[in-house]
């Protein structure tokens, strides 16, 4: 037994992301989104990242696993039937935009992706379950990204309020809590995800990075507006990737190097959208790197007056930095490679594994934001085993998870209000970096491989029991 007092009505449960699990890539209506160009495999964000990547399908040399992922589109039913097994008090999943605007600039939305929703949502609230909504998570409509360039373009921001708009309303009486961009700080390190476009040259990423997470920051206030005004008492968070970042070592140049890269890839979105404004330290790197970002009138105004009510992450690693690195010092297999940490071991995909990092974290953001908290994602990708007997023994995921579970636990006695924790990929899903089924996060595993074989039965893990026993211990029993 732990002493962990994670607080009453603690909202544990699972996520996922619409394209990551949905497959029925063009059924009822859906139109295409980024998503469904994005090949499998270890190539791909290679591939659409690209600048002159001309977004086309092409079977000839590639796979696209998002296309039909786990089928969760026909199956939601008996996965959420398994989720509340589970015991999930929440269920954290995204609406694919193109599903809703199927080009993303339509006037009128569609109807039969609505009602896919209609149908998930009720199914949640039949088994007690919350539904925390992500309304954009890297699925960009296709056409706003061909026609349009994507978050480049201001006019993108109507759109997406429009779309917001018809969710609210929609499902005002279903979903209380709902995020606005997934990751909306990952944008300058890997624009394609976040604002649907590539820079042409490295020298403009910085600057067009920035122009299109101002538009998101404008649209994401817009989106709380009308959240708030639609829906009385619900609740709209940001959602950032964060990785705190450490310094190499006491050099006080690798400090300050450390410091920098914190402000600029945390706090710069942190915040815009909980204080409402640019940071101080932005005006200096906006100015050094020769980023001129194209406001209009009001839009500071807008910023300032509707901030998010709480900030959501996603935790998968710490990152380490040193200002001068040597070429053999340069390959950490993070998503973002800093130098790599002679303290931690990393995952079979590289990713550094660092629960007191997440204990970090949460400190840092709340003591610099003083708004509650709810980790949304956190999880460890691995190759998983069936054995001959059916069972699935994945206590390599038991202990990643208990360890960042222990740390949230220990935030929480420093004094973080944390709202939730959602175990990411709770079910088997096309992996986001490689979009293979072999990198596993679920709880629940899906007859499902990575050359599209399988017949999608789902199976229990071990970590299925011993999640479920967490979450009805309130994280008394971690053991
Ligand atoms: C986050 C994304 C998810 C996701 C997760 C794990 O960055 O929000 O969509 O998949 O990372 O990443 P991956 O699937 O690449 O292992």
């Amino acid at each position: 037994m732990t002493n962990y007092q994670f607080p009453e009505g603690f909202l544990w449960g699972g996520a996922t992301a619409a394209n990551q699990v949905e497959g029925a890539y063009l059924e009822d209506g859906k139109g295409m989104n980024l998503a469904d160009v994005m090949p499998g495999g270890k190539v791909r964000l290679n591939v659409i990242s690209k600048p002159g990547f001309d977004f086309k399908i092409d079977t000839e040399k590639y796979t696209y696993p998002n296309h039909d992922a786990i089928d969760f589109y026909h199956r939601y039913a008996e996965d959420i039937a398994l989720f509340a097994e589970l015991g999930f008090k929440t269920y954290r999943m995204s609406i694919a935009w193109s599903r809703i605007f199927p080009k993303g600039n339509e006037l009128e939305p569609n109807e039969e992706g609505l009602a896919f929703y209609d149908r998930v949502f009720d199914e949640c609230l039949k088994h007690g379950i919350e539904p925390v909504v992500t309304i954009s998570h890297y699925e960009m409509p296709l056409y706003l990204i061909t026609e349009y360039g994507g978050w480049r373009n201001r006019e993108v921001i109507s759109f997406f309020e429009r779309y917001a708009i018809i969710l609210f309303n929609r499902y005002k009486n279903k979903v209380k809590y709902w995020l606005t961009f997934n990751e909306i700080n990952g944008a300058t390190h890997l624009p394609i995800m976040s604002l649907g476009f590539s820079p042409a040259t490295e020298d403009v990423r910085l600057q067009e990075s920035f122009q299109g997470l101002h538009h998101q920051f404008v649209a994401s206030s817009l989106a709380v507006k009308a959240c708030h005004e639609i829906i009385p008492g619900s609740q709209i968070g940001c959602m950032l990737i964060y990785m705190p970042v450490y310094a190499y070592d006491c050099n006080p140049q690798n400090v300050l190097h450390a410091m920098k890269e914190e402000q600029v890839f945390n706090y710069i979105c942190g915040d815009v959208h909980v204080r409402g404004e640019y940071p101080a330290f932005s005006k200096r790197f906006f100015r050094e790197n020769g980023i001129n970002i194209k406001m209009e009138e009001g839009d500071l105004e807008t910023l300032k007056q509707y901030p998010v009510d709480f900030i959501s992450l996603s935790y998968y690693m710490s990152r380490t930095e040193k200002k001068e690195l040597t070429e053999a010092e340069k390959a950490s297999g993070n998503l973002i490679a800093g130098v790599k940490n002679p303290h931690l071991q990393a995952s079979d995909w590289g990713w550094e594994i660092d629960p007191t990092g997440l204990r970090i974290g949460l400190n840092q953001l709340y003591d610099r934001y003083r708004v509650p908290l709810f980790v949304v994602e956190n999880g460890l990708g691995a190759y998983d085993t069936v054995e001959e007997d059916g069972s699935i023994n994945d206590d390599y995921r038991i202990n990643y998870l208990r360890e960042h579970i222990k740390a949230m636990g220990e935030a929480i006695e420093d004094g973080v209000e944390l709202m939730g924790y959602t175990a990411w990929g709770c079910i088997d899903l096309v992996s986001m970096s490689t979009g293979e089924m072999s990198k596993r996060y679920g709880l629940i595993y899906v007859d499902k491989y990575d050359d599209g074989s399988g017949t999608l039965e789902r199976k229990k893990k071990k970590s299925f029991y011993w999640y479920k026993n967490v979450i009805a211990t309130n994280g008394k029993e971690l053991e």
